[in-house]
């Protein structure tokens, strides 16, 4: 057992060192016109540290996301470019295994299991309107509603552990969280970071239940709880100028970092 995990890290670490020496080797990026490709940094503890695993996928300009398009338990990367939305089941350099396209490309693209069914699908934030699918394929939203102000950031959790994600904006440092996909006030409020902080959310603990994180420079601050206080977790992850992203790359259950750069 012990031997197949250093095993494992052995080869991830590998896995690193060779797309650190061949930055534009597996540059298959989810287009056939791929010249350069994006590196995906990921890791699977709540610490600093090195990468566990990395790859390439996608171009300079596309919108990294990441979901758990097939129920699998694993959150696998994604790329929104203009409207099209090019999502790969694994966590290594490849092509796009579902394309389809959603939304406008001047949307803010969003990620989240709305139906509880495990699958994560596509949502669009436009100006203040939520437009969220319940399938990875192109077709109209399943759910529309407004939340929040065309300012806010958009973020969407499952904030009462019942199985559905939903809504919240980040608005300054007052985060505004709700329970339910449709037009309504918060459920939830509380001020966590700073209003030039970049907001992550993710399940820190294993408890089932999102709660926020924020990226400053490069160090992630995570807290246990939708309420104001203080970070229970920190740590130095990635450069400042890295497109920071947040999933269960091992199903542990515990959200951990990457970084997109
Ligand atoms: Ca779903
Ligand atoms: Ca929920
Ligand atoms: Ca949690
Ligand atoms: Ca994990």
């Amino acid at each position: 057992m012990k031997l197949s995990i250093v095993l494992r890290v052995t080869l991830a670490a590998l896995a690193v060192l060779t797309l650190a020496a061949f930055p534009v080797q597996g540059a298959q990026a989810a287009s056939p016109t791929a010249t350069a490709a994006r590196a995906w940094y990921l890791r699977n503890f709540n610490s600093g540290g090195v990468a566990n695993v990395g790859y390439t996928y996608g171009l300079p300009g596309d919108k990294p996301i990441v979901g758990d398009w097939n129920g699998d338990g694993i959150d696998t990367p994604g790329v929104v470019r203009g409207n099209t939305w090019y999502l790969r089941n694994s966590n290594t350099s490849g092509v796009a295994d579902i394309v389809f396209t959603y939304g406008l490309p001047t949307d803010k693209p969003i990620v989240g299991d709305w139906n509880g069914d495990g699958i994560d699908t596509p949502g669009v934030v436009r100006g203040s309107t939520w437009y969220l699918r319940n399938f990875n394929s192109s077709g109209v939203a399943n759910s529309t509603f407004s939340y929040g102000l065309p300012t806010d950031k958009p973020i969407v959790g499952d904030w009462n552990g019942d199985g559905i994600d939903t809504p919240g904006v980040v608005r300054g440092s007052t985060w505004y969280l709700r329970n339910f996909n449709s037009s309504g006030a918060a459920n939830i409020g509380f001020i966590y970071g700073m209003p030039t902080d970049r907001p992550v959310v993710g399940d820190w603990n294993g408890d089932g239940i999102d709660t926020p994180g924020v990226v400053r420079g490069n160090t992630w601050y995570l807290r246990n709880f939708n309420s104001t206080g203080v970070a229970n977790i920190f740590f130095g992850y990635g450069l400042a100028s890295d497109t920071p992203l947040v999933g269960d790359w091992n199903r542990d259950g515990l959200d951990t970092p990457a970084v997109v750069r």
